[in-house]
């Protein structure tokens, strides 16, 4: 019991990631293991309320392994090396009517080896990376509300054939209210000829994602719980990289790179290592390019962990008794969304770390629409759960969110009162912490005067970005008040900004338009004047001015003459 307690006393996050480099150290060689003092059967697991660290893994649970053979490509089946399926003209029709039932191409999952072969994506340098001897086990959770057959099936045996046999403690697989035949009776035969462990849970009702994966983590009995959604692929040496950095770490949450499964020809294309996870003020995940900062932070290595200020959210790694003392999902939300930012904000704001880790990839089938009933509505629900997430994590940017969609205004969020206890009771950050730390680059800006709607005091009408992307002029229109198009923040750099996009001039007589925001001031810079009430362009000197014509809805710039033109209404509040 040498130096017990010197592990498990460990108070704050820097004494514990001091240790982390000799524990990683000592993993990669199983011999001087014992030095770095980890090695303990009876481990007092519980660290108490404020103590959310994990120690380290006892030795006696963690496995040795050896990477997963090679699957080789079978002969004369469709889709091997993840090449794309074409369908015979002769078959279009059929294939349209079956791609209605998942919105992916059924026809061409049907024709695919459940043991297709893969390319192997990852970098060069990933696959000579050693990693730890010893790692934890994980049990992997797939849910699924009438998922196709083929489609789970796959991500299943991707999983048996490409995980190193003694980490896959078992895969756990949770029906969510599904109506298919081929989901009841033959799916439990069919598990029972698995040669890893499988087992499947029911919900009783249509619960949604996030209460199924609640169900289906209760059960899990490996060290690691790993989530997928259930129409993956996973490539080979895909589940190493993830264990490892948990291993190291036991407060990391880690993703892999999310591939695309074409969801018209089932093939795998590779994603970028470039991006990271973001989100918009309507509180949507999205994609975004890594910035220069995180590169350097890395060393320029691409193949090294990547942190990202969110995830996607089907597909990632965490310790199971992590998981819980971070507090698990908002068992308040339902079916669909929300809970992939709720647990990246919670994660960062706890004390915890997301990365996506770049040598492990793992493919998914992107489409376009939902194939599945939302009860109670799209809208109800998609809008219910992110209010849950502004509501409890977001304290004043929240009102990105509701300025967005004030629709969420009359929908329901439930009882909040237990999340936000739960954010009390981990001593986690402010929202302000996280975006000046984790995500300085994201368009919610950290200091904002006025966030609303911008009207003209003559036309009475507003400006619009019309929905335009990066590039395109600014419009107007009738105001709405639907939130939108037509909210803009006017903010402390003195930027007027679109989500993304600010309002940008190039000459004094050219359009105005939604370029990126850079935050460099130049020709995105506006100064507002409560009196006057004018929208003054800095590099110009010129004012923003109603459109030339009443049948151009585009706003113009003109010298300023304190015309009523020239007046907009903003309820601006100078705080600072
Ligand atoms: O009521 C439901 N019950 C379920 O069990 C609704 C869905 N599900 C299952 C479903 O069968 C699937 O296995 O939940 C899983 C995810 O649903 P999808 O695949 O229809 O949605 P998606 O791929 O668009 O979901 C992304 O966003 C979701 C937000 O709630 C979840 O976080 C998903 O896990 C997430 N998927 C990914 O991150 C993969 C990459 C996609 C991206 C970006
Ligand atoms: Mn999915």
């Amino acid at each position: 019991n040498k130096n017990l307690n010197n592990d498990y006393t460990i108070k704050t996050n820097d004494e514990y990631k001091g240790k982390k480099a000799a524990i990683a150290a000592a993993l990669q060689k199983d011999e001087d293991f014992d030095e770095a003092n980890l090695e303990e059967n009876e481990v007092e697991h519980d660290m108490g309320d404020d103590g959310l660290l994990l120690p380290p893994y006892p030795k006696s649970q963690l496995r040795r392994w050896a990477p997963a053979p090679f699957v080789k490509p079978q002969e004369e089946t469709p889709g091997e090396m993840g090449k794309a399926v074409n369908i015979p003209i002769e078959q279009e029709k059929v294939m349209l009517e079956k791609f209605q039932e998942n919105q992916f191409n059924l026809l061409a999952s049907d024709m695919i080896s459940l043991n297709r072969s893969l390319t192997d994506v990852r970098f060069e340098k990933c696959k000579a990376k050693r990693y730890p001897t010893l790692l934890p086990t994980t049990s992997v959770v797939i849910v699924f509300h009438n998922e196709a057959w083929t489609t789970l099936l796959r991500t299943i045996w991707s999983t048996i054939n490409r995980s190193p046999r003694p980490l896959l403690k078992e895969i756990i697989l949770v029906d969510d209210a599904s109506e298919k035949e081929h989901l009841g009776k033959k799916l439990e035969d069919y598990i029972k000829t698995l040669p890893v462990s499988t087992r499947l849970f029911r919900t009783e009702s249509r619960s949604g994602l996030i209460r199924a994966r609640l169900l289906g983590a209760k059960h899990v009995k490996g060290d690691v719980i790993t989530f997928l959604d259930a129409h993956c692929e996973c490539t080979e040496g895909w589940l190493e990289p993830l264990l490892s950095r948990i291993v190291e770490d036991r407060s990391t949450v880690v993703c892999p790179i999310i591939d695309v499964i074409s969801d018209t020809t089932f093939e795998y294309i590779q994603a970028s290592d470039m991006t990271w996870g973001g989100f918009n003020w309507k509180l949507n995940f999205r994609w975004y390019r890594v910035p220069e900062r995180e590169m350097q932070r890395r060393g320029g290595d691409r193949t090294a962990p990547l942190r990202t200020p969110t995830m996607a959210g089907g597909l990632f790694a965490i310790d199971r008794e992590y998981f819980y003392k971070i507090g698990s999902y908002d068992e308040g939300m339902d079916i669909w969304g929300g809970e992939n930012l709720e647990m990246s904000f919670r994660v960062w704001q706890c004390g915890g770390v997301l990365e996506i880790v770049p040598c492990s990839h793992v493919g998914h089938v992107f489409r376009d629409k939902s194939p599945y009933s939302f009860p109670g509505g799209v809208q109800a629900v998609v809008l219910k759960n992110a209010a849950r997430v502004a509501e409890v994590w977001m304290d004043e940017w929240g009102e990105f969110y509701y300025a967005m969609n004030p629709g969420a205004l009359n929908v329901p969020v439930g009882d909040v009162s237990e999340r936000k206890a739960l954010r009390e009771r981990l001593k986690c950050k402010s929202f302000r912490w996280y975006l000046e730390n984790i995500y300085p680059e994201s368009q919610m800006p950290l200091d904002y005067y006025y966030l609303g709607e911008i009207r003209n005091a003559e036309t009475s009408n507003c400006l619009d970005t019309l929905g335009g992307k990066a590039g395109q002029p600014l419009g107007m229109g009738y105001c709405h008040g639907m939130g939108g198009n037509q909210v803009f923040a006017y903010t402390k750099r003195k930027q007027i900004m679109s989500d993304d996009n600010c309002l940008d001039a190039a000459h004094p007589r050219g359009p105005i338009k939604l370029i990126r925001c850079h935050g460099m001031r130049g020709n995105q810079e506006w100064t507002y004047d409560t009196k006057s009430r004018t929208i003054k362009h800095t590099n110009t000197g010129m004012c923003l001015d109603k459109p030339e014509s009443a049948d151009v809805w585009k706003p113009v710039l003109r010298s300023c003459d304190r015309s009523r033109g020239q007046q907009w209404l903003m309820q601006v509040d100078f705080k600072w």
